[in-house]
């Protein structure tokens, strides 16, 4: 029997981890192979699905809503989409929902809320140093919103945990609701 499409969304702030959680599961997934998964990058959705668009309020939300709309297509006969933008705004988080209900895919929303300090300390690329500098406007948690997940499916804080931890929690919960 066909499996039922999913879209597993990430959200949370730049360095929290939803990438390498994306990756993680998607790896794992691919490995067993125990469903066709695709995975939509940030910096590969922003070369090309959302090439030439900034950060700004509404490219964000136009951003989010291409990737939630191209999400839910590969969702709708069977295929499984794992998305990571920060996608910073509640409306767009619920029309990614609203794509995938209409496709008859699931979603699930997993908000990696590893605090801003956390998030910071981190600092791979040295855009949150930028920002506090000034150097770059708009860096989100600094001087951009993030609104906080009105109802996330799963909350995870990678602060205290190894990643191979983290991408375990997110397996475990697909294999608990039997999505895997
Ligand atoms: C937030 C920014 C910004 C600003 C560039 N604010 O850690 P990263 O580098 O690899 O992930 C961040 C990525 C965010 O793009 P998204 O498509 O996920 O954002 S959204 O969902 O809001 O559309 C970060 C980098 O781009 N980046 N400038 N001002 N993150």
């Amino acid at each position: 029997r066909r499996q039922r499409g999913l879209v597993l969304f990430f959200t949370g702030l730049s360095g929290s981890g939803k990438s390498t959680m994306a990756r993680g599961v998607v790896e794992t997934l691919l490995e067993t192979g125990e469903r066709t998964v695709t995975l939509m990058d940030g910096d590969v959705v922003r070369r090309h699905l959302s090439a030439g668009l900034g950060f700004s309020a509404i490219d964000r939300d136009i951003n989010v809503r291409r990737i939630g709309w191209v999400a839910a297509e590969v969702a709708r006969h069977g295929g499984m989409a794992v998305c990571c933008p920060i996608a910073p705004y509640e409306s767009a988080r619920q029309a990614a929902r609203d794509f995938a209900r209409a496709a008859g895919a699931g979603f699930i929303l997993v908000w990696v809320n590893t605090p801003l300090a956390e998030c910071e300390r981190r600092d791979r690329k040295g855009l949150y140093a930028k920002a506090r500098a000034g150097q770059i406007k708009g860096m989100t948690g600094i001087d951009d919103p993030y609104e906080i997940p009105a109802t996330p499916d799963l909350t995870i804080d990678t602060t205290d945990l190894p990643g191979g931890e983290a991408i375990a929690t997110v397996l475990r919960y697909l294999g608990a609701n039997g999505w895997i």
